[in-house]
């Protein structure tokens, strides 16, 4: 017998020995464990985030804070405040155009305005999907079995578990470690490295859909745990900032805000669970 037959030999004895592991009783008890893994672990495109608190808002005060001459867009991010999260899954990337043809195929939902005669250009497959409203993104979150996250969901992500940064790896904004600053528009998601938690684009790309209705001064009077926003309002919140935006729009604490009709090329988002 040569070598190889040898050992073609020594791995069909393996798989016949693996084969004979399996008994009756656990093969009608694999299907059942399958499913408890499949409850208890995450699906392969989210991350667990675990139960706990964090600081939300931004910590560092600025010396023009208590003046008239900071942009009142960067004031509502304070004051920061303690808070208790429940444990939740949050996509690792934002939703594709691949992953959003998919739902459109399967609802007829309305294609976004930018894709030709309907069609998904082939070219964008891989970048985050955009011209898309708040109702829109609940739809395609729902259509998934998952939701849009909350806004202190979004933020805890972002921070990846560290504390007092700026952006989700460190306090300086870093062409190399996001996407920002640019007019080309949005690229592949994940092209970037992810932070702490394994979440890709929480600094820039897109801008990212939140449940949340928003209000300037919610930080002031937010429940400790799980908030979820005002009742009602006028404008949701957005997250992140995108390809278009300056650093300081791009920070994990900065906070913005459209009507929930709103479908711009730079806001899309993703799905938590
Ligand atoms: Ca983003």
């Amino acid at each position: 017998m040569t070598r190889s037959q040898n050992s073609l030999s020594k791995w069909r004895g393996r798989a016949k020995s693996q084969t004979n592991i399996l008994t009756p009783d656990s093969c009608l008890l694999t299907p059942f464990f399958l499913l408890l893994l499949a409850l208890a672990l995450p699906a392969q495109d989210m991350v667990e985030i675990p139960a706990g608190e964090f600081t939300m808002g931004r910590t560092k005060l600025t010396p023009d804070d208590k003046t008239t001459m900071r942009p009142i867009v960067l004031l509502d991010d304070r004051p920061d405040h303690k808070v208790y999260l429940d444990a939740y899954q949050l996509d690792k990337t934002e939703v594709t155009h691949r992953q959003y043809e998919e739902f459109v195929k399967a609802t007829h939902r309305k294609p976004p305005s930018h894709w030709l005669e309907g069609k998904m250009p082939a070219e964008a497959a891989d970048h985050p999907i955009y011209n898309v409203d708040h109702d829109d993104a609940t739809a395609y979150c729902a259509f998934k079995g998952k939701r849009l996250p909350t806004e202190a969901e979004w933020e805890r992500a972002a921070r990846g578990g560290k504390e007092g940064l700026s952006y989700p790896w460190g306090d300086k904004a870093d062409p190399k470690l996001a996407l920002y600053n640019s007019q080309s528009g949005p690229g592949p998601v994940a092209k970037y490295p992810p932070n702490e938690f394994g979440l890709h684009d929480m600094a820039g790309s897109v801008s990212e859909w939140c449940a949340d209705w928003f209000t300037r001064e919610y930080y002031k009077s937010s429940p400790a745990k799980n908030p979820k926003g005002p009742e009602t309002g006028s404008y949701k919140v957005i997250r992140g900032g995108a390809w278009s935006d300056s650093p300081a729009r791009i920070t994990v604490f900065f906070r913005n805000w459209v009507r929930p009709n709103q479908k711009t090329p730079n806001l899309g988002f993703r799905c938590a669970r």
